[in-house]
């Protein structure tokens, strides 16, 4: 019998190795599909086959045999899994009594199989024919007073042709109302990196990480969220490489790490130490060092030493002297008490990047999830450019994307706030005018049906109420709606927090095959380093009466828009026809579209910075000002912690694998605060105490969690964690980046409350 009783028990070993093959081989047996499952895992990130459903890092070179990782194989196992969801599990379980049901158990259920519509009379999903599904949706969305009552979600597995054909339809039906996981995610790339470089993507591609002389990975957690770049630092370091981490979590992989795909590793029970630099920084503290580090460099050329590029300043940058003068005027006092970190460490630091001829500088969520998470964004921008890290090889500017195509979808315009010049284009090529206001953003989507002026929820995908800030609100906001629709692969809460009419539409997962009336199809995905590849599924459908999101956007828009003369049917059985669309629509970086993905590898979507071309008003690069060190609005309160909100190891997003976070040594348990013993001890508070956190807040709000089991670890003073999506309840609404709408999940003000 499992054991399941909580444990906490430090993990010494290297991240990767056994720990990850022994995880591997449970997820299988777990879903009962170990030769399936295996057999599908040789096919994920091959050509021919399908991208890996889990994050959007890049493969390698399809050269090796197998392209994987622990956290990929548990995306795929859950997809592949042989547990299913059918009419009898929704006769046998009201809605109500499915509530009451943990987010882990929801996901263990398995696929979904059939279409269902709420019954309001047995508080149940019933089977409801696709026919009469799209009609519903059809009947809603015309009876709306505005378009603009209508919001839709999509999150980042949805591939480029439903996207696209949802971007499409969703503007001819009258909206620019698209609220996406990405307002959450990598936003303030999307939006702070235009006005500094030009374009809102990195410019990094893998092979960079071969040339590169020094590597910078700040707020991510590679050896979980991304651990295919893994084989990237493990190679970097041996190489000789530094690479600085920079984290208030000393997240295990990035301390060592043991590659799985290395026999001799694996066999001697060897690893690699990954970070040379492990940064403890504060909470928030990241715009600090980064000011820091540019003052030494700023501090060595007033005393006569050349350490800035200056010819590549020269050439191709604006504003550097405003900057210089800001980041001079700073004391080092201020800099060390913001940052938590010791002035020799951020000299370290600097002259490391100094040294080095190509940096790349890699960011996740601990970066972007902060009140001015968009310019903390554009700081990193500036450092790169004062030494010329870009368009060289090895140098660069690199997010770390969360869901495989959350990109892609950004590209092919799933975007709140479109361009008029895009606007004209798809007026030109598909022939109607589109609306031209922007849109909602995530938060703003709850807003609008919080003040009810949204009557329709679709989602494309994802877990929207429990991905979204202020839990609490959030389902009040969907309880309020006329419809929510749910496209989904698996069961989730977002489906059971519904609005009076409500539907559950089941898709085909990314490792699936879809077969139309004029044969096999492929979808194409854009990852994290802007390459487009196709992908393939492998295994049969979950269930027969599943149906592709291309097929469902396009039923949906015949069902909506009775009279559009755009030819929704021959999408659904040729997706070349919606490619060659594409193409039409961003001639600058599909053109070929078709042609171009015939090519195993697929193709590179061009990045101008890449070619110093600076697509900006000014036709520079510009170094932009961000005055002060503080990153999120500062809080007088002596009681006060900031929280992070972070993934386990054990979980993708709002679905939980597990309940143990091995690397943190969490075993059976989620409900955890982890905090500095010191943090603890001022409190009053004995080892292993459960309390309650309440959000410090301004305007007389409560929100609070209770039964967090504190766990001592070596957080910086001042900083908590603990984990999404359980702590979401304690994060406001209003609590996010302006320029970005993305909500500042890792600095959330919260004060301990005893039991
Ligand atoms: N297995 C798996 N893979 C995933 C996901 C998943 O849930 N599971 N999710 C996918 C998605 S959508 C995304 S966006 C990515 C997310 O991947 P990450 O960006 O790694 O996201 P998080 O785990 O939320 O947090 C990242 C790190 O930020 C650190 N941090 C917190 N606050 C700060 C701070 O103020 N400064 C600094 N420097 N660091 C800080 C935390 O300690 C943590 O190590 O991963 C993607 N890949
Ligand atoms: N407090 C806090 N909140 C956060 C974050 C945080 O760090 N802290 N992170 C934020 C981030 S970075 C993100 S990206 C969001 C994530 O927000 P979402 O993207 O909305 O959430 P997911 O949990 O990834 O969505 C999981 C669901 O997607 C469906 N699904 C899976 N595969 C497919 C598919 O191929 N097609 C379709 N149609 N559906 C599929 C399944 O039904 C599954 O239940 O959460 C955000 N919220
Ligand atoms: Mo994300």
């Amino acid at each position: 019998m499992a054991d399941d009783t909580p444990r906490y028990k430090p993990y010494d070993r290297p991240a990767g190795g056994w720990g990850a093959a022994a995880a591997t081989a449970k997820v299988l047996l777990e879903q009962s599909v170990v030769t399936k499952g295996s057999r599908a895992l040789l096919a994920m990130n091959q050509p021919g086959g399908f991208k890996c459903p889990s994050c959007a890092f890049p493969d390698a070179d399809c050269k090796k045999t197998l392209e994987f990782c622990e956290n990929g194989a548990k995306a795929l196992a859950h997809e592949a899994t042989k547990f299913r969801v059918t009419r009898e599990f929704f006769a046998e379980h009201s809605v109500t009594a499915l509530m009451e049901k943990s987010d882990y158990w929801l996901e263990m259920q398995g696929r979904l199989t059939e279409p269902m519509r709420y019954d309001p009379a047995s508080d149940r999903y019933v089977p409801c024919p696709w026919d009469e599904a799209f009609a519903l949706i059809g009947e809603h969305l015309r009876a709306l007073d505005s378009p603009h009552e209508a919001e839709f979600y999509t999150s980042g597995r949805t591939p480029n042709e439903a996207a696209f054909l949802y971007s499409i339809f969703v503007r001819q039906f009258g909206t620019n109302n698209f609220p996406d996981c990405s307002n959450m995610c990598h936003e303030p790339t999307s939006r702070g990196l235009p006005p500094s470089i030009g374009v809102g993507k990195g410019t990094v591609v893998l092979e960079d990480f071969e040339h590169a002389e020094a590597i910078f990975i700040i707020g991510q957690n590679t050896g979980t969220n991304s651990p295919r770049m893994m084989t990237n630092l493990v190679e970097a370091r041996k190489r000789g490489i530094p690479i600085v981490a920079i984290n208030p979590m000393p997240e295990r992989a990035l301390i060592k790490f043991t590659e799985p795909q290395d026999v001799v590793q694996m066999a001697t029970f060897g690893s690699t130490p990954i970070a040379s630099e492990f940064v403890h920084v504060r909470i928030g503290g990241d715009l600090a060092i980064l000011k820091g580090m540019m003052k030494v460099m700023f501090e060595r050329e007033a005393q006569g030493e050349p350490v800035l590029d200056h010819a590549f300043i020269a050439e191709h940058t604006s504003g550097l002297e405003a900057v210089r003068d800001e980041v001079m005027a700073l004391d080092w006092a201020d800099i060390v008490a913001h940052s938590g970190v010791e002035e020799a460490q951020i000299r370290r630091c600097a002259e490391i990047y100094i040294r080095s001829k190509a940096t790349i500088i890699c960011y996740g969520m601990g970066l972007t999830q902060h009140q001015l998470g968009s310019q903390l964004v554009q700081q990193v921008a500036n450092i790169l450019l004062l030494k010329g890290n870009f368009g060289r090889p090895g140098a660069g500017i690199s997010p770390i994307r969360g869901h495989s195509n959350v990109q892609g979808d950004r590209t092919v315009g799933i975007n709140e706030r479109p361009s008029q010049a895009y606007l004209d284009r798809v007026r030109d090529v598909f022939g109607f005018e589109p609306p031209r206001e922007h849109g909602h953003h995530t938060v703003e989507s709850v807003e609008a049906m919080l003040k009810g002026t949204a009557k329709v929820f679709i989602g494309m995908g994802g877990n929207f109420v429990r991905a979204v800030p202020d839990t609490d609100l959030a389902y009040s906001a969907m309880r309020g709606l006329a419809l929510t629709v749910g496209i989904a692969t698996k069961l989730n809460r977002g489906h059971l927090v519904h609005g009076r009419d409500a539907l559950i539409l089941p898709v085909i997962a990314r490792s699936e095959r879809i077969e139309t009336a004029a044969g096999e199809q492929f979808v194409t995905i854009e990852d994290s380093m802007s390459n487009v590849t196709a992908s393939r599924g492998v295994l049969e459908p979950a269930s027969e009466h599943l149906k592709s999101e291309v097929e469902i956007v396009c039923r949906i828009a015949m069902a909506t828009l009775p009279d559009s003369r755009i030819p929704w049917e021959s999408y659904i059985h040729d997706y070349g026809l919606i490619r060659d669309r594409i193409a039409d629509v961003y001639p600058e970086i599909y053109a070929d579209f078709p042609a171009r993905i015939r090519d195993p590898k697929g193709f590179h979507l061009d990045i101008p910075p890449r070619r110093l071309v600076w697509p900006t008003p000014n036709g520079k690069a510009n170094f932009l000002l961000l005055p002060g060190l503080e990153v999120d609005a500062r809080v007088d309160d002596p009681a006060m912690l900031r929280l992070a909100t972070v993934r386990s190891h054990d979980q993708f997003n709002t679905t939980i694998y597990s309940y143990s976070d091995r690397y943190r040594g969490v075993y059976n348990d989620r409900m955890i605060l982890f905090m500095n013993a010191d943090d603890r001890i001022a409190r009053g508070l004995e080892k292993g105490a459960t309390v309650a956190l309440e959000t410090i807040s301004t305007n007389g709000v409560r929100r609070r969690v209770d039964a967090l089991t504190i766990i001592d670890y070596p957080m910086p003073r001042g900083a908590v964690a603990g984990y999404y999506p359980e702590l979401n309840p304690l994060l406001p609404l209003d609590h996010y980046d302006r320029m970005s709408g993305t909500p500042a999940a890792k600095s959330i003000p919260v004060r301990v409350v005893p039991a």
